[in-house]
């Protein structure tokens, strides 16, 4: 539970999870199964089914929370959003048919598991609701059903509801959402109570040293290229340092890296809040590379807002180590439990005795909230000390500042064509860091 958000929150599912179930029912869902005449309204009636069970809402009435909200719709992709009375009509009118498709598109989801090579065991589909509280290990699933337990289902009810709990299963199997808290995870209670409390925590052992040094050797070869394109990004001093901008640009290795369940479980604890929308959104991923002799940064937060700083959560940063961080080589400093000071650093601050460097083995992985007072240190080593930075902001900000996205809605030409002061308005330009938009050749 994030530490801003109310004890009584324990099932919220997202826009991000049906949005990720529609694929799923996408692959699943063929013509046949629901008739060539009526398939495209009778798709519809099921899928907005499938999504009100899976954000834990019962009573097709709920369907009416929707009628404004464009999400649920898209996230779906509807073609249209029944009416309460449409749906219920049309539920009656399906009836038992509803309850043998549902039952087809469970062995169809059995056969997609079979065909991309799910060991079952793992994960069984249930054919039953009664089967489906079987489902223990797994928060993920077992919230949803602690949802409808009080509720009286007709078998249509009943039959979808185990559906979902497969689906929902399936996708918690493969880590898609964060939203998932599996059993086993490396983000364990100890954990959260440091983030919490502290404002940072480390977990060990996310990346083996083999895949720290795979990842360490990509890096080296992309800041090497780039500085050698002219483009490199320095900074400190004498160049000591060098950052390496838009990973998600420059290697297939860091667009998986920067979505592992294990990193979406963190941001969605950290960003928890009551909200059906998506919570968090990538704001930065890249590398900090600090070189022999490079000095310590100033001590800061990252959170570019005017002070008292808010009580809810702005960033969070993850720090993938890709170098043993030690008090030698400039591991980053931090002042423990600073992140509820609600305030930024002061001069004053910044010759602190009492900051923590959040030391630890190569491949540990450093989670702190962006209202933590944070700098990087000093390498007083002869070796560098690489950095792989996620940063994740509040997507509420993104859209309080861009609740339409102008650079995708407006015509590129139209852009081109604007007057530099109309362009600035419109973002563009905005966050292209040096370096950003290379993008290496196959030499990596
Ligand atoms: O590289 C580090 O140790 C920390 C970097 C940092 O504080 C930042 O980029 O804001």
């Amino acid at each position: 539970m994030g530490y801003w958000t109310s004890e009584s929150q324990n099932y919220v599912k997202s826009y991000t999870s049906l949005s990720i179930i529609n694929e799923l029912l996408d692959k699943l869902i063929t013509e046949t199964e629901f008739g060539v005449q009526q398939s495209e309204d009778a798709v519809n009636y099921f899928k907005t089914l499938v999504g009100l069970f899976s954000l834990g809402k019962y009573d097709l009435n709920d369907i009416n929370l929707f009628t404004t909200n464009r999400y649920f719709q898209e996230s779906l992709g509807l073609n249209f959003l029944a009416s309460n009375d449409i749906l219920k009509h049309e539920v009656n009118k399906m009836g038992p048919s509803l309850v043998s498709l549902t039952k087809k598109l469970n062995e169809k989801l059995l056969s997609l598991m079979n065909a991309e090579k799910i060991a079952l065991g793992t994960l069984e589909i249930k054919d039953s609701l009664d089967s489906v509280k079987s489902y223990k290990d797994n928060s993920y699933v077992g919230d949803f059903l602690a949802t409808h337990e009080q509720k009286e289902l007709t078998p249509t009810l009943s039959a979808i509801t185990c559906f979902v709990s497969n689906i929902l299963g399936l996708i918690a199997h493969k880590g898609l959402v964060g939203e998932l808290q599996g059993k086993g995870s490396l983000f364990t209670s100890e954990i959260k109570k440091s983030l919490d409390e502290k404002g940072y925590a480390l977990i060990e052992n996310v990346l083996s040293e083999d895949e720290a040094k795979e990842v360490r050797e990509i890096i080296i070869k992309l800041a090497e290229w780039e500085a050698k394109q002219g483009c490199g990004f320095f900074y400190g001093g004498q160049d000591k340092c060098q950052r390496v901008y838009n990973l998600l640009n420059k290697h297939e290795k860091f667009r998986e890296l920067i979505q592992r369940p294990l990193i979406l479980e963190i941001m969605e604890h950290m960003f928890n809040r009551d909200s059906l929308h998506d919570k968090y959104v990538l704001s930065s991923w890249h590398t900090n590379i600090i070189g022999q002799g490079g000095k310590a940064s100033i001590l800061h937060v990252d959170a570019a807002v005017p002070e008292p700083l808010p009580q809810w959560i702005i960033r969070a940063n993850i720090n993938y180590m890709l170098d043993d961080f030690t008090v030698e080589n400039g591991a980053t400093l931090c002042l423990p439990g600073s992140h509820k000071f609600l305030r930024k650093p002061k001069s004053e601050d910044q010759n602190r005795s009492d900051l923590v460097s959040i030391t630890g083995k190569k491949g540990s992985l450093a989670i702190w909230d962006g209202h933590l007072w944070h700098k990087s240190g000093a390498n007083n080593t002869t070796n560098k000390r690489i950095a792989l930075l996620g940063c994740f902001a509040a997507s509420h900000l993104k859209e309080m500042s861009l609740e339409e996205d102008h650079l995708q809605v407006i015509n590129p030409n139209i852009v081109n064509g604007m007057s530099t002061k109309l362009q600035k308005l419109i973002g563009v330009g905005h966050g292209i860091k040096k370096g950003a938009l290379q993008q290496p050749p196959e030499m990596l």
